[in-house]
């Protein structure tokens, strides 16, 4: 079915982790969802109209909403699809703070032991990081700190293993849940390495089980997308978002001021718009593009920083 303003577009690329984290919320819900595949490096002229400048994968658009950030994207389909929750009785709102864990030290400790090893990347990859990051990519220091990493990677990894122990299933119980999207996305980036590297998992029989159950759900039903269709529905489509104030924002923030919206650990280019709804886990900002007209980009809280432009 072609897409409408209702549909899922998952601006990704596939060996992208934190697509894997969204894929994988898609096949526990059972969604169907279109994937709008973009660069793994800049350019991005298909995906920075609609964001404004944020160039992080993944992405996710519906009509003329644009989510930027994995945890943002997994509390909007949690809202808008809640028939399948991803939050249980033992998780109530903890997945989003272990996801903090997750994506990041997990996260780098992954990213160190891959780039470190065998992994081939060419100079245009290595400039765009370096970009990305704000700082040099360097193969030899990483080259160096592999033996380190793998000991942050085992107890990472050791850490699951021990909450698997009693025979659990899924890492809080019974079902999957947010957790165990956040912490799955980090071994199947590991499984992208070599065999050598993928030991890392391999000598933890649990987390190779849990592995094989979370693969079992699947991604939900994937169709793919053209880039200039995802734009055209974007320019045809307004957004759902209501403008609503926001009584505990710590500064004051309300809708019509003007902010820049950046991520706090890299990819830092502040996003510009006006506010519209402001939570303590969300912002939503509106702007508007020749590409695409008025849209509205929403962030999550922890993770990101808004300041207040002019
Ligand atoms: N906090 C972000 C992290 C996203 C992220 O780092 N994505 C990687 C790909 S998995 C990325 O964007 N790399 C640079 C690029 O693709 O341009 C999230 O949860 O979505």
């Amino acid at each position: 079915m072609a897409a409408t303003a209702d549909s899922i577009i998952l601006h990704q690329y596939d060996i992208s982790p934190f697509s894997e984290k969204v894929r994988t919320v898609l096949g526990i819900k059972g969604l169907e969802w279109h994937a709008c595949i973009q660069p793994v490096i800049m350019p991005k002229p298909d995906l920075v109209p609609l964001t404004g400048g944020y160039r992080k994968i993944p992405v996710m658009q519906i009509g003329a909403d644009i989510y930027c950030d994995s945890q943002i994207i997994i509390r909007e389909l949690d809202r808008r699809f809640p028939k399948v929750p991803l939050l249980n009785a033992s998780d109530k709102a903890i997945g989003y703070g272990l996801g903090m864990w997750t994506d990041r030290s997990f996260f780098q400790a992954v990213v160190a032991v891959l780039f470190g090893g065998n992994w081939q990347v060419d100079e245009a990859f290595v400039k765009d990081r370096e970009a990305l990051m704000g700082r040099p990519f360097d193969i030899q220091a990483m080259r160096a700190g592999v033996p380190l990493m793998r000991e942050q990677l085992r107890a990472h990894v050791d850490t699951l293993e021990q909450q698997l122990a009693d025979g659990r299933p899924f890492l809080l119980g019974d079902r999957p849940g947010l957790f165990d999207v956040d912490a799955y996305h980090n071994i199947a980036f590991i499984r992208w390495g070599s065999k050598e590297i993928q030991s890392a998992v391999n000598v933890f029989p649990r987390v190779l089980a849990w592995e094989e159950r979370i693969k079992a759900l699947g991604h939900g039903k994937r169709q793919e997308i053209a880039p200039a269709d995802a734009l055209a529905i974007a320019r045809a489509a307004t957004s759902i978002e209501v403008a609503k104030a926001d009584p505990g924002e710590p500064n004051g923030l309300k809708p019509g001021d003007r902010v820049g919206v950046m991520a706090d650990d890299y990819g830092r280019e502040p996003i510009q718009g006006e506010v519209v709804t402001s939570s303590a886990q969300h912002i939503a900002i509106r702007r508007s593009d020749p590409a695409v007209g008025e849209v509205v980009v929403h962030f999550p809280r922890m993770g990101f920083l808004v300041t207040r432009q002019g």
